[in-house]
């Protein structure tokens, strides 16, 4: 994967790949340079092959150096979103069990301590102001390194989504998923030589570490590099690029922009929503502000991008509302529950094969198993139809699943640690509409007998253990929870009840 980034950069060193919002600019130079001096640190460590990574660092053009390193030496590369406290990194360490930690100075005292009691041996820091140890020791090593060699198949990265029951799995992806979904989404997307693409997003899930560094990079093309999204920002900056990748909410805060129109937007290219579904009155306000159709894909952390509204008007129309073609060289079928074919347009089980999916989850061959069909394809857990165009339209998902601003937050870890918390009898949390964030979680609870329960309360005993983006918005107590005649709690009714709560 590295050397396939590396081939693809300008011939002109000296020229800038990244811009940062705070007015740093780093040459292709400088990017070769400092993977080759981190590289030459994480080798001169003499891990065994194999070795993961984990990087638990703010945005920072180093923290992307230290990932392009990683699949320069050859090591495994495991980013955790900033987000996480102890338990999460706890969980997430023991099990992926890495060779090295890199966290942020203020983190150094607890994130060392669940690291060395795990087994790691090496612990670095990265600040996101070119400053800790990893730099500080990079700088003693060689700007020269030859890149080590990796096969299709080899682990170039794991990345953890959470799990619809119990614990979070890894899902082990190789240097052939990346490069071979890199390379169609490069054709796919039309990349070309001049092309300028914003870069807002975390870089700490698929979506902004991949696809769009990826695509910037095999593309040779410079990044205009923001730490955190920031909509006026973005806007400002609009007029000096081609392209850009963002969650739905990063579309949602940039229409609240007045400086947004079709003048800041006369260079682009290209806006690609994914990651959570694009409200339809989003895709038509972005249009007539912009004069732009939003590009729709979908994706998941197994399968990087699956499916894609066509760049190419030969290719077809770009339609709102469903997440276009399978990509080239992706299969996407729709199954019934009983594995059976469905009609073309009727509803079931997306499923997806190809070079882009993963190889398992870590040490969980158990479940890597249930995910996939006897014929070896992958049960995505969205449900949705592919119509006689072949268009794909995601309608539901059949994992209990909330998406958040563009973050997923299953429900039954949340109610895990609601359950947990004393007085608690029992919890549900489900998804509702929001405004900014799409959907968001919000906890229905019930009480011991004799226990008195506070809402908020029991929201702010989970700010101290829990990423903030799975914190419910809004916590209510009640009697009890709707069941079926099953004893199954009934969320479509919660939710339903709860609809209106940020309309
Ligand atoms: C922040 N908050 C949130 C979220 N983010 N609440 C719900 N959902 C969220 N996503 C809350 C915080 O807890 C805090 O609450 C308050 O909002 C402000 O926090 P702050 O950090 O300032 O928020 P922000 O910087 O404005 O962040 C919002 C954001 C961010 C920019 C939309 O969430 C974001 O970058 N999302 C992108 C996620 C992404 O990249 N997903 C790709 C996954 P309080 O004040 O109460 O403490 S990859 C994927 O899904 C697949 C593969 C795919 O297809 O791409
Ligand atoms: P993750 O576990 O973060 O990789 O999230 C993957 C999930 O995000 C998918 O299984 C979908 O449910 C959802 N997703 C990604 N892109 C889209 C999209 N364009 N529209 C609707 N849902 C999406």
């Amino acid at each position: 994967m590295f050397a396939a980034l590396r081939a693809a950069f300008p011939a002109d060193l000296d020229s800038a790949a990244v811009e940062t919002d705070s007015g740093l600019v780093y040459s292709w130079r400088d990017l070769d340079r400092a993977t080759a001096m981190i590289a030459n640190l994480l080798r001169a460590l003499n891990l065994p092959a194999g070795s993961r990574i984990a990087v638990q660092v703010e945005k920072s053009v180093e923290a992307m150096l230290l990932y392009l390193a990683t699949l320069r030496a050859g090591y495994v590369f495991l980013p955790l979103n900033t987000a996480y406290q102890s338990a999460e990194i706890e969980y997430f360490v023991g099990n992926a069990e890495p060779a090295v930690v890199v966290c942020t100075s203020r983190n150094f005292g607890w994130v060392s301590k669940i690291a060395f009691k795990a087994g790691t041996r090496h612990v670095f820091t990265l600040d996101d102001d070119r400053t800790g140890s990893l730099l500080a020791r990079a700088a003693h090593h060689s700007d020269r390194h030859e890149v080590v060699p990796a096969a299709a198949d080899d682990l170039a990265a794991i990345v953890y989504t959470s799990g619809t029951t119990g614990r979070s799995k890894g899902a082990m992806l190789t240097h052939g998923n990346m490069l071979s979904n890199a390379q169609v989404l490069k054709d796919y997307w039309g990349w070309v030589k001049d092309d300028v693409l914003i870069h807002a997003l975390p870089i700490f899930h698929v979506h902004g570490l991949f696809v769009a560094i990826h695509g910037a990079l095999l593309n040779g093309s410079k990044m205009i590099w923001f730490a955190k999204f920031d909509p006026r920002g973005v806007v400002r900056r609009m007029p000096e690029a081609t392209v850009f990748m963002g969650v739905p909410t990063l579309y949602v805060r940039m229409l609240a922009e007045p400086a947004l129109d079709r003048s800041a937007a006369r260079k682009m290219r290209l806006f690609i929503s994914g990651s959570a579904p694009l409200l339809i009155e989003t895709f038509n306000e972005w249009k007539a502000r912009t004069g732009h159709t939003i590009l729709e894909r979908y994706g998941m952390s197994e399968t990087i991008m699956l499916t894609s509204n066509p760049y190419d008007p030969k290719d077809g129309e770009r339609l709102g509302g469903t997440v276009g073609f399978p990509l080239p060289g992706v299969g996407v079928r729709v199954r019934a529950d009983d594995g059976n074919e469905v009609p073309v347009g009727e509803i079931g089980g997306i499923q997806v094969k190809g070079p882009n999916v993963f190889k398992g989850y870590w040490l969980m061959p158990e479940k890597t198993r249930e995910e996939f069909t006897a014929d070896g394809w992958f049960k995505t857990g969205d449900v949705g139809k592919i119509d006689e165009r072949g268009y794909v339209t995601i309608v539901g998902r059949s994992k209990d699943l909330i998406i958040s601003g563009g973050y997923n937050v299953y429900p039954a870890e949340v109610e895990g640690y609601i359950n947990d918390l004393p007085g608690v009898a029992e919890s549900a949390l489900v998804g509702v509409p929001h405004p900014d964030f799409g959907e968001v979680g919000v906890a229905i609870v019930t009480a011991k007998p004799g226990a008195q329960l506070d809402g908020d309360a029991i929201v702010a005993r989970l700010k101290a253990q829990l990423a903030n983006f799975k914190i419910p918005k809004r916590c209510f107590v009640v009697e009890e929870l709707p069941r079926n005649s099953m004893g199954k709690v009934q969320k479509n009714l919660l939710r339903d009840q709860h609809k209106q709560l940020f309309a």
